[in-house]
């Protein structure tokens, strides 16, 4: 399985909007299980294929706790339904703004539909870390960054830092 760059803060390519899949065959499960291996890599609880370049309504996650059976999830067009009046506040950090956290104030519970691994389709009643998770990467899929809800002011010392750390690294 392979391993694919993640691209970070300020590429353009993350301010797109994905574009809905139309097959899911075993042509789209390898690019499933390159996503999945790259998330675990990095390693991150989240990942949207955009972040890795490509622009399709895809993501995969793994929030199982540390130490535990790995729980890899796969959802392919995944649509918001309903979201909660009542907020949660998470301290929340992005594989493209890597080292950055912030606190990131959202609907605490969520409804979503999506197509599976399988491409048979699902629905979720989202709580907790869940619902964070698939808010953020949803997100992702629209073209917004967990920076892009912090101030300019705050936006811009973030990419700043991303860029000193890309340039550090190289
Ligand atoms: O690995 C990730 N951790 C995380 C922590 C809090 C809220 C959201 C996330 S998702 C992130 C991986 C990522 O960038 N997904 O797009
Ligand atoms: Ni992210």
């Amino acid at each position: 399985m392979a391993i694919l760059p993640i691209i970070t803060v300020p590429d353009p390519l993350l301010k797109k909007v994905s574009k809905p899949v139309k097959k899911v065959d075993d042509q789209l499960r390898t690019f499933l299980d390159d996503m999945l291996s790259t998330m675990y890599a990095a390693p991150g609880i989240g990942l949207a294929a955009i972040q890795v370049g490509i622009l399709k309504r895809i993501l995969v996650m793994d929030i199982s706790p540390d130490g535990e059976e790995a729980d890899p999830q796969f959802f392919i067009n995944p649509e918001i339904t309903w979201t909660s009046d009542d907020m949660a506040t998470y301290n929340e950090g992005c594989l493209s703004v890597p080292e950055q956290y912030a606190d990131i104030e959202r609907p605490a519970q969520c409804k979503f539909k999506y197509l599976d691994y399988h491409g048979k389709s699902q629905k979720v009643h989202a709580t907790g870390l869940l619902a964070t998770c698939i808010q953020h990467e949803m997100d992702h899929l629209n073209g917004i960054v967990f920076i892009d809800y912090l101030s300019k002011v705050k936006r811009s010392m973030y990419v700043r830092k991303v860029k000193k750390l890309a340039k550090d690294n190289e």
